[in-house]
């Protein structure tokens, strides 16, 4: 037996782990204790790789939809000359745009087959390159555009005396928040040395549980909250004022667009104490350091965009920002050197140039809106998508409104996906590409770097990087098709040229130049191939990399420079839409909007610390002894419908019912419930037993009813809904 050093890619943390390999096959993945900055850190995903790579339900052969619905093997060769036989028929008769790629999660462990997909798609000229962004928190991307950016990022976690998790939940998702290294220990740390943490979340998280305040309050209330912070901070005068002076505009604007959330009016409003949305104020604003940080909760629920615009602000008004002489918080170690300035990118326009059929959705600075793109499937006429792949991901289950999903999966000419189980999508699929599994691929702590381009708290804040080599062999007698390697394959079957492309920066600014290389089309290239190439400018090269098995912080101090001389860039306080939308929220009937006797329950969702989104609901080894994801509501609420643990209820939404599992939890806030996506996506889900298959919550949502104007997305959290029991 041998121990082998990877890295868990499940999500965003890139854990290190250490593999027990017996005859190459994985048989146990435990923590790296000689990895410096996780302290030997795994959670339940990772320590379950070896029973996920060699579960018997994982495909070892690529697969084809037979005239039954049932899928038979194929061989991979042969998959990809009849794809690219069928794509090429599809392009010639109804052009580029009728093929579309959709990613999804499962890239985290495969980054640069996202950058090859996106080759082929551009080499084909379509740009229908859709990923789960647009459904998860497009508003990061926006309201930086509406905002503007600082070009010398956010202040760290490290040295922060206080930080505010809106909707986030870190500890568990390892999203944006709190350091991925480990996120439970850095926080006690940082509480140790006097750290205030708050958080609004109807929930008593596990984030929750450490606050110095907990807003627990309705959800879909977070703009209202912001507002109330804000007009605190303001009258208080516990803004930066030096900062606002030289750096922002529109002080003036806020002050009065707030001026309606009186702290009475949002404790009623947002079902909180009027004395802890005070202390929440004070707490943040007095303190000197830390950011104010929205992730799911407030992008789910209506006015996503508002409410990650107000944090924006909040952190602004603070003057939350790196400056002149400080520290770098994200300086780079694989990406490459740039010079961080103490200055404002001014903000840009956040829509782009592409317009979808559907509703006259647009393409903004956070991709093409995932919410069109079952209407792009299902509107008959010239554009209509009738190719789609799918990357490492599983719309059937994750789109919201489940039934028009399946509608318009199953309307396509060609459905192409390429995953590691039989999931719901690849069960409509005409072809399922098998690949090789993470452990049987070398990995590089290359994408969470990345990600300081999607939002200002998001990316590894200390200068770690890690690279491994593949673990384990690949399965004897298997036949698998890397990621990247599928595109580049069927983009050599239709005779393209593809260009590889690193893109180091966010919105309009570009840290380092645009990196365009034409690839050698006679080679597939292997995925350590393309490691040398998207670090071929980095900071520290990939080599020196190589020499820390075990993955090192970097001794890297880069420091912020000056303001260029004259430059006039400012952060914007007062984005007229975004005013706009304020003023709505201030003059709106909440009482009577809410008040619905009819949908009494609001309706959330969550990340379970065992599953990521459908990933590994299949797995024994970490469902355990469950088969579905239970309903959670609180006892009280259980009590007054009637029904106990285990009870079968029926949630209907104004759109939909669906069935599932009681399970009461007293961590909830009355009148709100909650389940975990990722479950039941079966094709018939009427028929589907929620205690053996699970609930989909997407079931309940209607993409056409309720979306927000700009990015599309619907209403995906505070969710009015009916509870009765069966
Ligand atoms: N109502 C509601 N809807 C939601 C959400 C919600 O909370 N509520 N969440 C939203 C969010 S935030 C997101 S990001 C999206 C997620 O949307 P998706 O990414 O489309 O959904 P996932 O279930 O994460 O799909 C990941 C797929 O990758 C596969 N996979 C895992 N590992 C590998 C691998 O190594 N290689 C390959 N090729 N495949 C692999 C898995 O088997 C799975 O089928 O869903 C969104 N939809
Ligand atoms: N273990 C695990 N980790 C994951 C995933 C997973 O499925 N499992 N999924 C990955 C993905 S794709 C993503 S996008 C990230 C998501 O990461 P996070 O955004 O941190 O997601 P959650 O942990 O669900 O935390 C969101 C919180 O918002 C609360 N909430 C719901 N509605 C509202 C609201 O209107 N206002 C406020 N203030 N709070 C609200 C919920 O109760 C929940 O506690 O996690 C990633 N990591
Ligand atoms: S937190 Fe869990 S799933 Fe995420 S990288 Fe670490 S071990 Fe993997
Ligand atoms: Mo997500």
């Amino acid at each position: 037996m041998s121990r082998i050093p990877s890295i868990c890619r499940t999500c965003l943390a890139f854990c290190p782990v250490m593999v027990e390999v017996e005859e190459g096959r994985a048989v146990a993945i435990t923590g790296d204790a000689e990895a410096p900055e996780y302290d030997g850190y795994t959670c339940p995903k990772g320590r379950a790789m070896a029973d996920q790579t060699n579960d018997p339900k994982r495909l070892l052969h690529s697969r084809k939809r037979q005239a039954d619905g049932s899928h038979a093997p194929i061989a991979s060769d042969q998959a990809i000359a009849e794809i690219a036989a069928k794509l090429r028929a599809i392009i010639d008769r109804h052009g580029p745009r009728s093929v579309g790629v959709y990613i999804g999660t499962g890239t985290t462990q495969h980054p640069f087959a996202v950058t090859m997909a996106n080759a082929m798609l551009q080499a084909i000229g379509s740009p229908m390159f859709f990923t789960p962004s647009t459904l998860d928190k497009p508003a990061e991307k926006i309201s930086m555009a509406m905002h503007g950016y600082w070009m010398a990022g956010a202040q760290g976690f490290e040295d922060a005396d206080t930080w505010m998790l809106i909707g986030a939940n870190p500890i568990i998702s390892k999203s944006n928040g709190l350091p991925y290294n480990n996120p439970g220990m850095r926080l006690k740390e940082a509480q140790a040395r006097g750290l205030k943490l708050i958080v609004v979340d109807p929930r008593v998280t596990e984030c929750a549980r450490r606050a110095h305040v907990h807003l627990q309050a309705l959800p879909g209330e977070d703009p209202t909250i912001l507002a109330g912070i804000i007009r605190i901070v303001i009258a208080e005068r516990w803004f930066d004022a030096a900062f606002v002076e030289s750096d922002a505009q529109g002080l003036q604007t806020l002050r009065e667009a707030v001026e309606p959330f009186t702290p009475d009016y949002v404790a009623a409003r947002a079902g909180i104490d009027k004395q802890d949305l005070a202390e929440a104020a004070r707490t943040f604003a007095q303190a000197r350091r830390g950011m104010a940080v929205c992730a799911t909760g407030p992008a789910f629920s209506p006015r996503g965009n508002l409410s990650f615009y107000l944090a924006l602000c909040l952190n602004t008004l603070c003057g939350r920002w790196t400056r002149e002489g400080e520290r770098a918080v994200f300086p780079n170690v694989l990406l490459p050197p740039f010079t961080p300035k103490a200055q404002a990118l001014p903000p840009t326009p956040y829509f782009g140039p592409q317009v979808m059929r559907s509703k006259g959705l647009r393409e903004t600075t956070a991709g093409m809106p995932s919410a069109a793109l079952a209407d792009e499937m299902l509107l008959e006429g010239p554009g209509r998508v009738r190719a789609l792949f799918c990357l490492a991901s599983n719309p059937a289950s994750a789109f919201p409104d489940q039934r028009k999903t399946q509608r318009a999966l199953e309307n396509l000419d060609l459905l192409v996906s390429l995953d590691v189980v039989m999931s719901a999508t690849a069960r409509l699929a005409h072809y399922v590409i098998a690949p090789p599994m993470p452990l049987e691929l070398p990995a590089l702590s290359y994408l969470p770097e990345t990600l300081k381009y999607s939002n200002a708290t998001r990316g590894f804040q200390n200068c770690w990087a890690q690279y491994t080599p593949a673990a384990v062999d690949v399965p004897p007698g298997s036949d698998l098709v890397a990621e990247h390697a599928f595109f580049f394959r069927l983009a050599q079957a239709l005779g393209l040229s593809l260009d590889w492309v690193n893109y180091h920066g966010m919105g309009k600014f570009v840290e380092s130049p645009t990196e365009r290389l034409a690839l050698d089309m006679r080679q597939v290239p292997t995925l350590d191939d393309l490691y040398v190439l998207a670090t071929r400018s980095s900071r520290v090269p990939l080599d020196e990399v190589k020499r820390f098995p075990h993955g090192r912080r970097f001794p890297i101090d880069v420091r912020v420079a000056p303001k260029d001389s004259g430059w006039t860039g400012r952060l914007d306080l007062a984005n007229s839409e975004m005013m706009a939308e304020l003023a709505q929220v201030a003059a709106e009937p909440y009482e009577a909007i809410r008040a619905s006797a009819d949908f009494p329950f609001s309706l959330v969702t969550r990340r379970d610390n065992n599953t990521s989104n459908s990933t590994g609901t299949s797995l024994p080894a970490l469902m355990r002894r469950r088969t579905y994801n239970p309903l959670k509501l609180h006892p009280a609420d259980a009590e007054s419908i009637g029904v106990t643990d285990g009870a079968e209820v029926r949630i209907r939404s104004r759109y939909e019912e669906a069935r599932a599992i009681v399970e009461c939890d007293a961590t909830l806030r009355r009148g709100v419930v909650s389940l975990t996506n990722g479950f039941a996506a079966k094709d018939k889900s009427e028929d589907t037993d929620p205690r053996l298959a699970g609930t989909n919550v997407n079931l309940l949502m209607s993409v056409d009813a309720e979306y927000d104007p700009i990015t599309g997305m619907p209403r995906m959290s505070a969710l009015p809904v009916a509870i009765t029991a069966v």
